[in-house]
């Protein structure tokens, strides 16, 4: 049987000499930053990854065929491209199917993660519940891929834009283990705290990797999600952030914008309200990101 996917040479040499794998996503490529930023920072972010010990596998569905980790050229073209579908559980095969080309959101990539074995995955922030999500039922897909894909997130918390303590809820129904990296507080993504401490904490990669070990032993079927927070340097304190969030909220209302499309227009509204501070902080907390998911990578090969 051939595979359901391609490995870039780099990957698939990672794998085959046993050496540690970061999974990147490819949404916040496409729809989550603008060009030429995007380009940069993905290319960024990989470095990151290699100079922290490990190889990046960045996913991306291409003219049909599932990508883990993509060329030099595969990800210049992506940072570009327009109408790109942006690929979560429900679509990603459809997608494959009719030979199109789709971005992974962060269920889409735990999905891709999984099946070419690579443990975790470091992405900005994880969806969740929206705000006014008793009306609109707009529950984030990520949330119940962590209860139910093994793979573990390394995010800066949930984005600010969310009804944060809805979506803890909602992670804590799927069984997901929301772990605080290095403070009690819950990190919401340009914060380094929503304001409330997180269920876990832990203090190195070390232990998260242990625990991600510890849950395959028990069988169980979902991911973590570690919530490591934003530099100090970069980031934007919750009460500057509040109206500007409310702001864009009441934009995205007014305008009926509804689905896949409020997560992008809420980070694009924020970005033009910030002057470009939440794009900043954004970069710099996916770095961050990267760095801790390569240092879990390596505890994941070394603890064997
Ligand atoms: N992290 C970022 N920017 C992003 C995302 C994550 O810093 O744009 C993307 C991820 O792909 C995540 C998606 O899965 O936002 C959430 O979209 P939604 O709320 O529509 O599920």
């Amino acid at each position: 049987m051939t595979h359901s996917y391609a490995r870039s040479a780099e990957v698939a040499d990672a794998q085959a000499s046993g050496s540690p794998v970061v999974a990147l996503e490819s949404t916040i490529i496409t729809h989550g930053m603008p060009y030429p930023q995007n380009l940069e920072v993905a290319r960024q972010v990989e470095d990151d990854v290699r100079k922290a010990g490990a190889t990046p596998a960045t996913m991306a569905v291409i003219s049909g065929r599932l990508h883990v980790g993509l060329s030099d050229a595969q990800l210049e073209a992506l940072a570009q491209a327009r109408n790109v579908a942006k690929l979560s559980r429900a679509d990603m095969a459809v997608c494959m199917a009719q030979k199109r080309t789709g971005a992974t959101t962060v269920a889409a990539t735990m999905i891709a993660a999984r099946l070419a074995n690579i443990g975790v995955f470091a992405t900005g922030g994880i969806g969740g519940v929206h705000m006014g999500a008793d009306q609109s039922f707009d529950v984030s897909a990520d949330l119940m891929e962590l209860g139910q894909t093994a793979v573990t997130v390394v995010a800066a918390g949930p984005k600010a834009i969310l009804d944060i303590p809805k979506t803890l809820e909602v992670l804590e129904t799927q069984g997901v283990p929301v772990i605080a990296y290095g403070q009690d507080a819950l990190p919401a993504f340009w914060s380094r705290s929503a304001g409330f401490d997180a269920p876990l904490r832990m203090d190195t990669a070390a232990e998260i990797a242990a625990a991600h070990k510890m849950r395959a032993r028990l069988a169980l079927p979902g991911g973590q999600l570690v919530a490591n927070p934003i530099p100090i340097s970069d980031e934007i304190a919750p009460e500057v952030l509040a109206p500007i969030i409310a702001q864009a909220q009441a934009e995205a209302d007014a305008q009926g914008i509804s689905a896949k499309a409020v997560t992008p227009f809420l980070l694009q509204r924020i970005f033009e309200l910030t002057e470009g501070r939440s794009l900043t902080a954004n970069i710099a907390l996916v770095r961050n990101n990267a760095w801790l998911a390569a240092e879990i990578a390596v505890e994941m090969t070394t603890q064997g």
